[in-house]
């Protein structure tokens, strides 16, 4: 990885999986310093992965202004469940770091759509004109959000799945890999699509729906 010492956006990364490492390329194109990662896997700390030092777990959090670092990429994928996605990101807020947008450079993101901080455009993932995309999004690799869809924070698009234009996706819903959603269908917070599904109707809140066509496997909460 390029690390440029100049930079003044110095980051960390929370988790060091897989997800992890398919954002490292994106940041090695970008112009922050990866500066650590944060593991909850204890055997990790004080160790290097990928050539990073593993400052320790998220009770670090706080300490990092102090060390010169000012943002931070939430590095897990965590899926079919973004609630830690989203517990992560709100630490990682109130220690006051900024989070970093990430965006690779094979990404495709219209500059009529709007995407907020701590967004992820995965390598191919396309991002359509007027899209609107909030906090802590992941667009994964090869996935598409057609024109006019509203992203609510924290949402989460598997490698490969489509949203058709005009798609509302709530908060902290997870569109599963290879899914399908036509055009104009809202989707509720905290649904799950799983993978492969295409879906033909509005899913509920917090509704777990697979197949061809969609339907509801079981109740979330
Ligand atoms: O609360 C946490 C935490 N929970 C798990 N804080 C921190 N700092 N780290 C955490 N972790 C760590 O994240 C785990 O110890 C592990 O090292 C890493 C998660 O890695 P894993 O490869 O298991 O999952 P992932 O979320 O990176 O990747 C999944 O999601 C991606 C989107 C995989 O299923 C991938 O295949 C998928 N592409």
């Amino acid at each position: 990885m390029t690390i440029d010492s100049t930079s003044s956006v110095r980051c960390v990364l929370i988790g060091a999986g897989g997800h992890a490492s398919v954002l490292l390329d994106a940041l090695a194109a970008s112009n922050a310093t990866l500066a650590g990662v944060l593991e909850s896997d204890r055997a990790m700390w004080g160790t290097t992965w990928n050539g990073v030092t593993v400052l320790g777990g998220d009770d670090e959090l706080d300490s990092l202004t102090g060390k010169g670092i000012t943002h931070f990429v939430i590095g897990v994928g965590a899926i079919g469940d973004n609630r830690l996605r989203a517990q992560l990101f709100e630490q990682a807020v109130a220690a006051r770091l900024a989070p970093l947008t990430v965006v690779h450079p094979a990404s495709v993101v219209s500059p009529q759509a709007s995407i907020g901080p701590g967004c992820q455009m995965l390598p191919g993932a396309i991002v359509n004109a007027g899209a609107q995309l909030g906090s802590n999004v992941i667009v994964n690799s090869g996935a598409i959000v057609e024109h006019d869809c509203r992203i609510a924070d924290h949402v989460h698009i598997a490698t490969g799945a489509c949203l058709a234009s005009t798609v509302t996706v709530g908060r902290g819903a997870h569109i599963g890999a290879g899914a399908v959603v036509l055009q104009c269908r809202t989707i509720g917070e905290e649904a799950v699509i799983g993978a492969g599904a295409v879906v033909v109707g509005d899913v509920a809140a917090g509704v777990v729906v697979v197949g061809v066509p969609a339907r509801p496997m079981e109740k979330r909460r």
